[in-house]
């Protein structure tokens, strides 16, 4: 193996494994290492353990061709790309130490002229801590091997189309290390690769998703407030848009996922006294899910008083964006979570076309749950649910802009 070019990848999972299949069909060898036995099987067997369209495809195809193997252990290669997970402590620190104890474990094998990438979001500075820590613990490899941070920014859902077709930012310690990681991606990328340092790409990829969370914070905000003036904040948008430099996002209700949801705080969590709009923009975005929440209690109470019996509940979507069967951080999944809580002996119908079971919530199907409900609110603007016609007697709670 040591002739020829190979790669280790430490972490095999929603950006690690689309990686590491797209890099073996580039016919360079890979071998994939993660701490649980159990995908690793998975993997050797040519099956994968995520949801992502084509996955299975290109990691059948690179085990099949003995390109892409996985161990719990890494062994020795010419580059080593780390893409774990980086979650937080408590008070929103970004915890690094997955990183660390992958370093750690790659640290005995790094040899003269190899490549040691990055790719997990990360606070700025931990390339060059993982740097010192390398130097450390090898002082006879200072200089001489090469080390650079390359985030990913792959839509999930698009990841095998985006991993090749997106541009990449490629930030170095040196110039030689982001040469070097320049002429790896290069191998397998079709984008446009993008020179810089380190820190500069730790920061690119954190602020690009802490721009899309305050975009998306202007738009919740402008949700509450036209809830207040009784304007429609769809078509208030919709014609605010038709300014040829104005570009609103779109209201739902709150923000999901473990990227836009998460990465701003590494920005507050570092540079508390400077990132106002940052800091500001995720409690918008966590308050519209609260807010969301209490507009269902208030519509229950209200139909009670009204009709003098207690209404049903159709709660339409968990996932934490349309179309897709993800429910990880999902604001929906926590609304659901918070009616069902205030719940009084009313009937609630929870619906999520995308997946067949879950295994704390009872799943309804989505034309029968608005069949039977008073009161329908539309979290999620899945596909299914634009089409449907609800009879005029309903109260319709629209948080995601699906009857827009
Ligand atoms: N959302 C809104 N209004 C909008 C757009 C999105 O409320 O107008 C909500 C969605 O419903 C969802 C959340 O925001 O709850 C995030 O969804 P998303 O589609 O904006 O993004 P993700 O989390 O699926 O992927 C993001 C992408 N980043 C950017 O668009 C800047 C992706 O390119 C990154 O690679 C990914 O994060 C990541 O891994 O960091």
């Amino acid at each position: 193996m040591n002739n020829k070019p190979s790669v280790v990848m430490i972490g095999l999972g929603y950006i690690g494994l689309p990686t590491a299949a797209l890099i073996a069909q580039n016919k360079i060898y890979v071998h994939g290492v993660d701490i649980n036995p159990r995908v690793v099987e998975t993997i050797n067997q040519g099956k994968i353990h995520i949801v992502e369209p084509e996955l299975d495809i290109a990691v059948a195809e690179a085990v099949k061709e003995g390109y892409l193997k996985a161990k719990t252990t890494p062994i020795e290669a010419n580059t080593y790309l780390i893409v774990v997970p980086t979650p937080f402590k408590a008070k929103n620190e970004p915890d690094i130490s997955f990183v660390e104890s992958a370093t750690r474990a790659v640290l005995p094998l790094l040899k003269v002229d190899d490549l040691y990438i990055i790719e997990s979001t990360s606070p700025v500075g931990t390339t060059e801590k993982m740097m010192q820590l390398i130097y450390a613990e090898r002082p006879e490899l200072e200089g001489k091997i090469n080390i650079a941070y390359c985030p990913e920014r792959v839509l999930p859902g698009n990841v095998m189309y985006e991993l090749v077709h997106n541009d990449r930012v490629i930030g170095g310690v040196d110039e030689k290390s982001t040469e070097k990681a320049l002429t790896f991606y290069r191998e397998f990328i079709k984008g446009d690769l993008h020179k810089t340092n380190a820190r500069t790409a730790e920061m690119c990829k954190l602020v690009e998703n802490s721009s899309r969370d305050v975009q998306i914070a202007f738009a919740n905000e402008l949700s509450l407030i036209c809830d207040k003036a009784d304007i429609n904040v769809w078509e208030l948008i919709a014609l605010a848009n038709k300014h040829p430099r104005v570009n609103i996002l779109q209201p739902g209700c709150g923000v999901g996922g473990h990227c836009i949801a998460v990465d701003p705080y590494f920005i507050v969590a570092e540079y508390p006294m400077e990132s106002k709009i940052i800091g500001t923009a995720r409690e918008i975005n966590n308050y519209k899910s609260f807010w969301c929440a209490e507009k269902v209690q208030t519509s229950k109470l209200e139909f009670e008083l009204k009709h003098g019996r207690k209404p049903s509940i159709a709660i339409m979507g968990l996932a934490f964006k349309p179309n897709i069967d993800d429910l990880r951080e999902s604001p929906a999944k926590y609304i659901a979570q918070k009616v069902l809580q205030n719940a009084n002996n009313e009937a609630h119908y929870i619906v999520e076309p995308n997946i067949t079971e879950h295994k704390v919530f009872k799943l309804t199907n989505y034309r029968e749950a608005t069949k039977q409900a008073d009161i329908i609110a539309f979290l999620v603007a899945h596909d299914e649910f634009k089409t449907l016609k609800i009879s005029e007697d309903k109260v319709v709670l629209d948080f995601c802009g699906v009857y827009k």
